[in-house]
């Protein structure tokens, strides 16, 4: 085969391996890998959650950490199963395109905690229908949550749309029925590597993979064109 064949056959196979990817780029992920807390918080400064938990991420790796939070289940500060975030998870939702978050979740605990995740805004609190139950000291698990307007059931919000387009407040929190504010519990969960994502994307290029292809042709091109001017001078020589 021509060397000119070669490399657009190559080029092909390029092309084919990137139509395969489904998951559209994540816009966040929270993995505490820095050893903070990343903007997670219960409101008030409390030694005892939300902590850095070192080494305690899902690998179990060194240099792997997670977010731990406790509940006391008595009056007062941490009382309830709840974590909350008003830095890097607000804002619009919906423009951002996010239809699910996946986190991965561990009871540390001696309790059964069924979490879920919740958010405030203009239109009010929503809290996601999907939740996870999760045993007393179970092992790591991943959940995934939808997070599209019809899979949020409203704890006296009236505009879930509004809601997603100005997210002020996300929070993960034990919900047996599904609330925005966790009942008092004693109990005690891991969280690792919260991320959103955006939908399901199969056989249709993304933006991503249009910017990608315009690279690789460029660079085949290119290739194409030094080989040519190489046959010339060899041919000239
Ligand atoms: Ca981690």
């Amino acid at each position: 085969m021509k060397m000119r064949s070669r490399l657009w056959v190559m080029g092909g196979f390029l092309l084919l391996g990137m139509a395969q990817v489904a998951w559209a780029t994540p816009d966040t992920i929270d993995d505490f890998n820095d050893a903070t807390l990343q903007g997670w918080e219960i409101g008030r400064a409390d030694a005892r959650t939300p902590l850095v938990i070192e080494d305690g991420g899902r690998s179990g790796e060194a240099g792997d950490h997670a977010l731990g939070i406790i509940s006391t289940g008595t009056g007062g500060v941490a009382s309830r199963l709840a974590v909350y975030n008003e830095d890097q998870w607000t804002g619009n939702f919906i423009e951002a395109n996010l239809q699910s978050v996946r986190v991965d979740l561990k009871n540390t605990g001696e309790t059964t905690v069924v979490i879920r995740l919740g958010f405030d805004g203009p239109g009010g609190r929503f809290v996601t229908s999907d939740s996870i139950e999760l045993a007393a000291g179970s092992d790591w698990q991943s959940a995934l949550f939808s997070i599209k307007p019809d899979d949020l059931v409203a704890d006296g919000g009236t505009n879930v749309v509004a809601t997603l387009e100005n997210v002020g407040q996300f929070r993960i929190h034990h919900a047996p029925t599904p609330v925005f504010r966790a009942p008092r519990s004693v109990a005690s969960l891991s969280i690792d590597n919260v991320q959103a994502l955006e939908p399901v994307v199969v056989g249709v290029p993304s933006l991503s993979f249009w910017g990608g292809s315009l690279l690789i042709a460029a660079l085949f091109a290119s290739a194409i064109l030094v080989l040519q001017s190489k046959r010339k001078l060899s041919t000239s020589a």
